[in-house]
Formats: structure tokens, C-alpha cells, sequence
């Protein structure tokens, strides 16, 4: 296998001889740095040695991934397609060679070559293309459809810039452009033969046809391209390789310029860079009103484009539209893809020329809504106006359906007009609004919370009405995450323990941690366990020395909390208790504390003031604490910069208590919390979201439990929670409060946190005053728990071995047994 002269002697002078074992990928990898990146040994950079080498671990799963296509295309499958506007999938280097097995071989190999593994894997660029949790859990099921063998797509949009960089200057956030394909994406596929035209704007005119049916014609202002870019994602120990489908909008090129005059021209060419746009930026969540327009536009884009494809996969494999639904299922992830249930629509009357009742048929078995939020400010809606400019036709087919709707909840309630307004897709009061959340569950067969208490408020709440009237759609689905990436890849010491204690079946049948139960009390695991958990620590003190030059004790209790800043996740009330033991400690310098090394990480979206507000809080925190002479290093405040995935590889094995305090009642799962169990830390948390199942699953005895029940919240609230009230009543809480207000961690600016502190005493939303107490007195009990190791490494070892629920491989079974119905496919390679 020649590559001609120049390369053979390229691999030859770099490479070992052509018959030494990993000749052959060292080969590979030089001819991707000749070939691909036009760069010779000697003089290419690390980028180019990544690059080459990410091309050859791609070309490995080529075959398998053609495997998977041939075989889904071939055989009576169902596939499940996965929409979600964000998929926050990490580094790919690290997990494919972690899921291909051939991390050793990689290694060897670039070290033949004159290059380390990590350097290079240092380098990649993570595609941040999502914000938080949503994204990331759209990542971790791929992963997990993928291992188990299911036939599957995800489908979403390839912005060209993702989630903003954070940097940290004079204490506050700072956001900058993420250019994560400035240099070439080497895990992409973009395939210019499959696209799609999307149409927006325009109007709608009704005629009769030949045979006399009523059809709308949708006349569109403007059409944009969407270009499918693939990136494979591999199963782990399977020859399953499935794709991720994202989106990129480019202009239609239709214009004949011989008929444009200048103006024309100019027009055409400001068409073309707004239709580019469309896939440009992935908006922050949180940000009301901004950019609107745009967002809704790429909503209808990716969606569009994706249910095309589906209909085009259909065709080609022959399957009569009848049986689409035997076909595809489709998940929503949240309401984001949720205009899929009018444009599905469309594609099947308009386009298919199916009856308004088949076509709703086909519509409501094929689609499923997952919800991710309780907040009412967080629901998603769209003003009417601004629906009915962009998306005419889509918007003609809401009503229809809301009329038919409407009509079965008349007949269902009787004279229940109150109800009929609660529960129509238009919401009436005020300026007219699209109920995104109403849509999706009206076209759906199935909606689903991501955690138990979540799912159980869901239809107590938002949902209630429609839990009233379809019970049977509503279900409870876990969230999990992918042992490989949070456990096997950023925990490589603990993996390898665990391989030798348990044997190495845990990665893809994480019940299995429950062996290490029978090693809780074991010395000798103990000390293995304690080692590889100060190693991790070590590591994690060594990058924060790096970029923020604080310097942290390993031995002290690392206390971490890492996720997007928000007021319900409550960053406040952990900066609350910092602050007040702090101030115990200057009081009373000879206080025998534990030492903690206090971590927070979490980008605050840009047009969130109060959030930003939080960060220069924390940041101002830890200026005062980590140079107070007094405090002598006992504790440590770090604001870790620009949390994503990759940070979160050092963080989460790196963690003794992960800290999980949101208002009971406001976080609907986390998924950051499952992280961490797994990685060995334990849990300082309120009931809410998937905690209340850690808990269960860890046993109250190795979980640290506070605060207000979901219920109390709701009690506390409907009584007139008056928040100053709890500051008068405790010293500590108003010392704490006062020293913020006056300056104490602003360089004395008595102004910089008043917005903060005024909120607090005066509203307060979520009751972080009124937990502040309980969650002190649990800190309390954590240190005293901190100072005997024996019995805090048992905790520790329980809350791994009992962290097998919290598998994505668990929740996707789930998925796939009572919503998709989709079932296993063995991918066999050699493909007759
Ligand atoms: C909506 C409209 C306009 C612009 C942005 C958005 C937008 C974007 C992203 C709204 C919400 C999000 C993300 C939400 C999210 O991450 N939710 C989290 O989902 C996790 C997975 O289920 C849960 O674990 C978390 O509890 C939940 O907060």
C-alpha cells in the first residue's frame, strides 16, 4: 500500500520499519499530515499532527459507519431521530479512540512519531453548540444510541459560532467569540448533495386541483439551502457508527445576474449574507426578546430540513409515506424543534398531498416532547405577528389544529370554556402568543419530564390540563449521562481500578458499580481509592494555578459547583456561606476548620445582569478570602473561567462534595449532579430534580440532605414570604449580607452589589434566605464528616457504586422500550 515516494519516505524516516507492530496507523497518520494537511514532518505544527492524527482515527470508522448506513438502509429498521437545536458533544478525539479501543495504539504511535497523546489532545477545539444541560444530554444519549446498537440520526445546526468563551477580567465575565472551525473541523463530512430548500415569508393562496381537492400553495418572500454536515458518532466496543446531521444555511443560488441591474444585484448579494446568517449563532439562553426573529428562523430551518431528509430516506429505501411512522419516531428535545409538529404537517398535505386526518395520524405517532423546565418565564411562545410574517403556512396549519383541538376539549368538558382557554395553543390574554409547550404535547404520543419529581410537577403544573385529558401520554424519564466520556476518559485511574476490582464490564452495564459495595470497608481499596482521587485533585490544583495563579491545597475538601449561573441554581446561597464562615474565622482566627478549597465554574448569559452580578461576587469573594493573612490558606475561593466539557474532564473526578442546592421544585433534572456521584463525590443538596433519586439511590446515610421541600417552597411563597424577616432573625445572615453591601468584596464600592443584596431582602424569588440557615448547619455537619477519612471514603466508594442508574445507556433503554419502540440492529462489516 503505496502512497508513492514521497510519503513512503516520509513514514520511513519518521516511522518505525514496515513491519514493527502500529507501522500501519503511523503510516495512516503521516499520510493525512502530507495529504490532508499539505504539511511534511518536519516542519508541522502540533495543530497539523492532530489533524492528521483525527483524520486517521476518522478514516477507522469510515467502514463502520458505512456498515451502519448500509444496514439501516437494507433491513426492516426503525430509526430514532433525535432534534435538538443544541448538541454540546466535547472534545471527539479522546472518546472516539476510547470507543474504537484504540487509545494504546494511538499513543504508540504518535509517540513514534515524536508526539505525545495528550499534547494533542490538548489542542482540539470542543464544538460548544450548546449552552448546558439540554445540549450535553442530547450528546450523551447519542453516545448511548450508539453503544446499544440503535439506528439512529441527530439532528440539529452547525453554527459556525457556538456557545461565547468566558474570560474573567477585574472579576466580571467576559464574553468572547467561540471560533471553534477556524481551523477546519477534521470530524466532519459536509455533503452538498444532500440539502433542502426552506421557504419563508410571502403569503398563502387556497385553490381546487384537478381532481377537485382544496390545496394551499405557500408562495414564500425568501428561500434558504440547508447543507447537511455529518460528524460519525461511534458506539463504544460496537461496530455501530451512527450520525450527527447538522444544518448549515447557505443562499439559493438562483439568480440569473444578466437580468439583475446594479440594485438588484446588491439586494441579491445582501439575500445571500442573510440567509448565511441563519446558522451563524447559537443564542445564550436567557436572553428575553434579543435577536428574536433569527431564533425562530432557525428553529423552522433545522426542522424542516431534517423532516425532508427523513421523507427523502423514506423514498429511497421505497417505503409508502403510510408507514412513516413505522419508520422514524422523532424526539423533541424541549419545545426548541417543536414547530416540527406543523411542518411535518405541511410536508404530508401540502407536499404529500395526504388528508388532514392521515396526515395527523402519521404526525402524532411519530412525535415525542421531553420537557426540560417548570419556569414559567422559560416556557417558550412566540408572538403571532412575528409567526404569521415568518411562517405563514405553518401558522395557518396551528390553527387548524387548535381549532380540531379545542373542538375535543369541548366535547371532553362540557361547558369548560375556562378550561379551553388554559389549554389552546394560542395563548388570548394580553398580546397573542404561540404556547410552543401546548403544541408540542397536542402532536405528540408521548411527553415526558426528565426526573421523577419533575415529571410528577409537570403534570401537576404546566401541564395539567393536558395530564388530565391524555394521562397515558405522560411518562418519567431519568436523565443519565455516558459513563464512557464522565467516567472511562476523564477518570482514567478510577476506570482502571475499577477494572481490577469489579472486571472491566462496568462501561456498558454500569449496574455492575454495585459490586464495589463489597469493598466499602476494605483498607487496602481504600488507600488505592484515596490515591487516585489525590492524584485527581492534583491535577485539577495544577490547571488552576495555571489560569488563575491561585495556588490550592489537594489535601483540602475540594467544594465544587459548576453549571450555568443562574438565581434558581442558586449560586448566591453557597457565596452566602463563604462568606459567613469566613467571617467566623476572622472573629475567631484559632477555629479549628476544615480546610475547603471552594470551586465555582459556569457561563452567566450575556444579557443576564443579576447573573453576572453572582460571578463578580464570587470573584470578589475570593480576591478578600485567598490574600487574608488570618485565613492563612484554611480556605480557598476559585472561579474556574469558561466551564464546558472539556474543563469539565478535570473537574468532576477532581471533586469531594458536588453541590446541588437549586430551589426545591426549580431545577428539573441536572445532569452535573450525576457527574460527580459517579466521579466518588458526595452531594450537598436540596430535594429537587434527579437528587431526590441520587439520594434514594445513595442512601440518606451518604447524601447531604437540606433545605425546603418543592411543597414547603410553594406554602412559604402562597403565605407572603417576607425574606427580611429571615435576615433579622439570624446574625450570621445579616453580618453576611451587610459586609457585601458595604463593600467588602468590592474594593469598597457600596454600590456594585445592591442590586443583588436589595433583591434578596426585598423579593428574594428563590428563597435562598430562607434556606440559608439549614444549609449552614448541613456545611457544618459536611466538615465534621470531612475530618474522618475512613468514614468519608466509604461514602465516597458507596456513592460511585451505587451511581449505575444514572447510565444515559438506562435512559435511552427507557426511550426506546416505551416511546421510539426502536430496537437493536448488530452491525456486521463485512457488508455483502
Ligand atoms: C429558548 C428560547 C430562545 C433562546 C434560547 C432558549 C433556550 C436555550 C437553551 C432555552 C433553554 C435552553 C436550555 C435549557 C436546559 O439546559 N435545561 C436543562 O436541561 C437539562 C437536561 O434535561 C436538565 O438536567 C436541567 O435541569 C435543565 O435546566
Amino acid at each position: 500500500m503505496s502512497d508513492g515516494p514521497a510519503i513512503d519516505a516520509a513514514v520511513n524516516m519518521k516511522a518505525a520499519s514496515g513491519d514493527a507492530p502500529g507501522y500501519a496507523f503511523q503510516h495512516d497518520v503521516v499520510r493525512n499530515l502530507i495529504t490532508r494537511q499539505a504539511r511534511y514532518p518536519d516542519i508541522a505544527t502540533s495543530y497539523d499532527w492532530y489533524a492528521a492524527l483525527a483524520f486517521s482515527v476518522r478514516d477507522r470508522m469510515l467502514a463502520r459507519w458505512a456498515a451502519s448506513t448500509k444496514t439501516y438502509a437494507a433491513k426492516d429498521v426503525k430509526v430514532a431521530c433525535y432534534l435538538s437545536a443544541e448538541f454540546l458533544i466535547g472534545p471527539q478525539l479522546g472518546n472516539n479512540l476510547l470507543n474504537l479501543g484504540m487509545e494504546a495504539e494511538a499513543r504508540d504511535a504518535m509517540r513514534a512519531l515524536g508526539q505525545n497523546l495528550d499534547d494533542l489532545l490538548a489542542i482540539e477545539e470542543e464544538p460548544g453548540l450548546g449552552n448546558g444541560g439540554l445540549g450535553r444530554l442530547a450528546a450523551c444519549y447519542l453516545d448511548s444510541l450508539a453503544t446499544l446498537e440503535i439506528p439512529a440520526i441527530g439532528y440539529g445546526i452547525r453554527y459556525e459560532f457556538g456557545i461565547f468563551d468566558q474570560e474573567i477580567r477585574d472579576g466580571w465575565q467576559v464574553e468572547t467569540t467561540d471560533k471553534w472551525l477556524q481551523k477546519g473541523n477534521p470530524w466532519e463530512i459536509v455533503r452538498p448533495d444532500v440539502s433542502y430548500y426552506v421557504g419563508f415569508g410571502g403569503s398563502t393562496q387556497s385553490e381546487t386541483d384537478a381532481e377537485g381537492r382544496l390545496r394551499v400553495r405557500w408562495i414564500p418572500s425568501r428561500q434558504v439551502k440547508g447543507v447537511a454536515c455529518d460528524m460519525p458518532m461511534q458506539g463504544f466496543n460496537v461496530n455501530t457508527c451512527n450520525v450527527l446531521r447538522l444544518w448549515k444555511s447557505e443562499a439559493v443560488e438562483s439568480f440569473d445576474f444578466q437580468d439583475f441591474n446594479a440594485g438588484e444585484y446588491y439586494e441579491a448579494v445582501e439575500e445571500k449574507v442573510v440567509s448565511e446568517t441563519l446558522s451563524k449563532v447559537l443564542y445564550p439562553n436567557d436572553e428575553p426578546e434579543a435577536g428574536k426573529r433569527l431564533r425562530l428562523a432557525q428553529q423552522y430551518f433545522f426542522v424542516s430540513c431534517s423532516l425532508q431528509d427523513m421523507l427523502r430516506l423514506m423514498d429511497a429505501k421505497g417505503t409508502p409515506i403510510e408507514h412513516f411512522a413505522d419508520l422514524f419516531a422523532a424526539q423533541l428535545n424541549d419545545t426548541h424543534p417543536s414547530v416540527a409538529v406543523a411542518e411535518l404537517m405541511r410536508l404530508l398535505i401540502d407536499e404529500r398531498l395526504l388528508s388532514w386526518d392521515a396526515a395527523w395520524d402519521i404526525t402524532r405517532r411519530t412525535l415525542a416532547y421531553t420537557n426540560h423546565t417548570l419556569l414559567p418565564e422559560a416556557l417558550e411562545t412566540w408572538s403571532l405577528p412575528l409567526f404569521q410574517s415568518l411562517l405563514p403556512r405553518p401558522l395557518e396549519i396551528i390553527f387548524e389544529i387548535n381549532r380540531r383541538f379545542l373542538d375535543d376539549v369541548r366535547r371532553a368538558y362540557p361547558g369548560d370554556e375556562a378550561r379551553v382557554k388554559r389549554m389552546s395553543l394560542i395563548d388570548e390574554t394580553g398580546d397573542r402568543k404561540v404556547r410552543m409547550a401546548h403544541l408540542a404535547t397536542v402532536g405528540s404520543h408521548a411527553v415526558n419530564g426528565v426526573a421523577a419529581l419533575h415529571s410528577d410537577l409537570l403534570k401537576q403544573t404546566v401541564l395539567h390540563d393536558f395530564a388530565d385529558m391524555f394521562p397515558e401520554h405522560f411518562l418519567n424519564v431519568t436523565n443519565g449521562v455516558t459513563p464512557r466520556r464522565f467516567l472511562m476518559l476523564s477518570n482514567p485511574g478510577l476506570a482502571h481500578l475499577l477494572d481490577e476490582t469489579i472486571g472491566d464490564g462496568w462501561a456498558s452495564d454500569l449496574a455492575r458499580l454495585d459490586a464495589l459495595a463489597a469493598h466499602a470497608d476494605d483498607a487496602a481499596f481504600h488507600e488505592a481509592w484515596l490515591a487516585i482521587r489525590r492524584d485527581n485533585k492534583a491535577a485539577l490544583a495544577q490547571r488552576i494555578r495555571n489560569t488563575t495563579g491561585i495556588d490550592v491545597d489537594p489535601n483540602a475538601l475540594f467544594d465544587i459547583q459548576v453549571k450555568r449561573i443562574h438565581e434558581y441554581k442558586r449560586q448566591h446561597l453557597n457565596a452566602l456561606y463563604i462568606v459567613s464562615l469566613y467571617r467566623r474565622v476572622c472573629r475567631n482566627p484559632d477555629l479549628d476548620t476544615a480546610s475547603r478549597c471552594f470551586i465555582f465554574g459556569g457561563k452567566a448569559a450575556p444579557g443576564y445582569a443579576m447573573a453576572k452580578l453572582i460571578i463578580r461576587l464570587i470573584t470578589g469573594i475570593a480576591e478578600v478570602v485567598n490574600n487574608d493573612a488570618t485565613i492563612n490558606g484554611r480556605m480557598k475561593v476559585v472561579f474556574y473561567p469558561d466551564f464546558n466539557v472539556k474543563n469539565g474532564h478535570w473537574i468532576y473526578p477532581a471533586a469531594d462534595l458536588s453541590e446541588q442546592i437549586s430551589t426545591a421544585g426549580k431545577e428539573a433534572s441536572g445532569t452535573g449532579n450525576m457527574k460527580f456521584m459517579m466521579n466518588g463525590a458526595l452531594t450537598i443538596g436540596t430535594l429537587d430534580g434527579a437528587n431526590v433519586e441520587i439520594r434514594e439511590e445513595a442512601g440518606a446515610e451518604n447524601f447531604y440532605l437540606f433545605g425546603l421541600t418543592a411543597q414547603q417552597v410553594e406554602e412559604v411563597k402562597r403565605a407572603g414570604y417576607r425574606p427580611a424577616e429571615y435576615a433579622q432573625a439570624s446574625d450570621d445572615l445579616r453580618d453576611a449580607l451587610d459586609q457585601i453591601a458595604q463593600g467588602r468584596f468590592s474594593r469598597g464600592d457600596k454600590d456594585m452589589f445592591r442590586p443583588l443584596v436589595d433583591n434578596l431582602l426585598q423579593s428574594d424569588p428563590f428563597l435562598v434566605l430562607a434556606d440559608f440557615a439549614d444549609y449552614v448547619a448541613c456545611q457544618e455537619r459536611v466538615s465534621e464528616a470531612w475530618r474522618d477519612t475512613r468514614q468519608w471514603t466509604r461514602m465516597s466508594i458507596m456513592n460511585t457504586a451505587r451511581s449505575g442508574k444514572f447510565s444515559s445507556d438506562r435512559a435511552i433503554r427507557e426511550y426506546c422500550e416505551r416511546i421510539w419502540k426502536t430496537r437493536p440492529v448488530r452491525i456486521d462489516l463485512a457488508q455483502p
